[in-house]
């Protein structure tokens, strides 16, 4: 199935300028299960989100949007994030805008590291509930909670967005390396202008933003793996999301730990939507590219 139900005209293999990465993959899963079927469950609700951006007066799909997914993944939990970032350089060598689906968030991992050996000069956004700043995680280095001091091992410019759990350590060892992360509880009375200024100065031109659906409120998301309270919500949100691809050049990005399920969900509705908003923005908004 195509993202958006497109047909042949937009989902050209080659021409296709975004490309949908399907992880459909979860190996160290803590707490709610069912991120492996995110993907698909994404994918098929996608079908029923509007084509037109009401926002922007265009349909962000007509850049061609082709889907590809990564398969054959075992038992080696770092091999099959190696894997996952093999699949995500051929697509982006190609000159994809590489949109990948989670899946669990350690995905990012080996996507960023692989993202790591052809761009020099990155930055990484993310937007989470959680700092996932762990070293060690229920016995692995690897775990959905060690994400991003995995990515900060190699890309040390980061940016958090909607941070509102982290534990004792990741706090020091962010305070140490001089990471100071936008909490949740501040966005409650921080304009959208102001939030876009902190991630503006904290990162360079290039960046990558990965995005873990329990970063939002449950007024836009239910179904995650880890769900804390709290969170900002939808159009405040879409705002911060426009306001950096206006002034940066995302490269790709991810969205991670929706719980997928059989039947099209609010939750999957809303993660399909984002990617497409993402997609107009990447497209449509950015002030030096168009
Ligand atoms: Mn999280």
């Amino acid at each position: 199935m195509e993202f958006l139900s497109l047909g042949r005209k937009f989902t050209n293999q080659e021409k296709s300028k975004v490309a949908i990465l399907s992880v459909p993959y979860e190996a160290t899963t803590s707490f709610i299960r069912g991120c492996s079927k995110g993907p698909e469950s994404i994918i098929e609700t996608s079908s029923h989100v509007e084509l037109f951006d009401e926002e922007l007066k265009i349909k962000p799909h007509v850049v061609g949007i082709s889907s590809h997914i990564v398969e054959e993944l075992d038992n080696n939990h770092e091999l099959n994030l190696k894997k996952i970032g093999n699949k995500f350089l051929d697509l982006y060598k190609k000159g994809k805008f590489v949109l990948s689906l989670g899946g669990e968030h350690s995905i990012s991992i080996g996507i960023v590291n692989a993202l790591s050996t052809v761009e020099k000069s990155i930055s990484v956004i993310q937007f989470d509930a959680h700092a996932d700043f762990r070293n060690y995680y229920q016995k692995s280095n690897f775990s959905h909670a060690c994400t991003m001091r995995r990515i900060y091992e190699k890309i040390s410019s980061i940016s958090q967005v909607g941070i509102r759990s982290l534990s004792n350590p990741e706090f020091n060892f962010m305070k140490m390396k001089r990471i100071e992360p936008i909490y949740a509880w501040e966005m409650e009375t921080m304009d959208a202008e102001s939030i876009i200024e902190r991630v503006r100065r904290s990162t360079g031109d290039n960046v990558y933003i990965t995005f873990d659906v329990d970063y939002f409120s449950t007024e836009v998301i239910q179904d995650t793996g880890t769900p804390e309270p709290g969170g900002p919500g939808w159009y405040k949100t879409l705002k911060i999301l426009k306001g950096i691809f206006e002034c940066k050049n995302v490269v790709s990005m991810d969205i991670v730990e929706l719980i997928g399920s059989d039947e099209p969900s609010y939750s999957s509705f809303s993660t399909a939507l984002l990617a497409r908003k993402c997609i107009g923005y990447k497209f449509f908004c950015n002030k030096k590219l168009n």
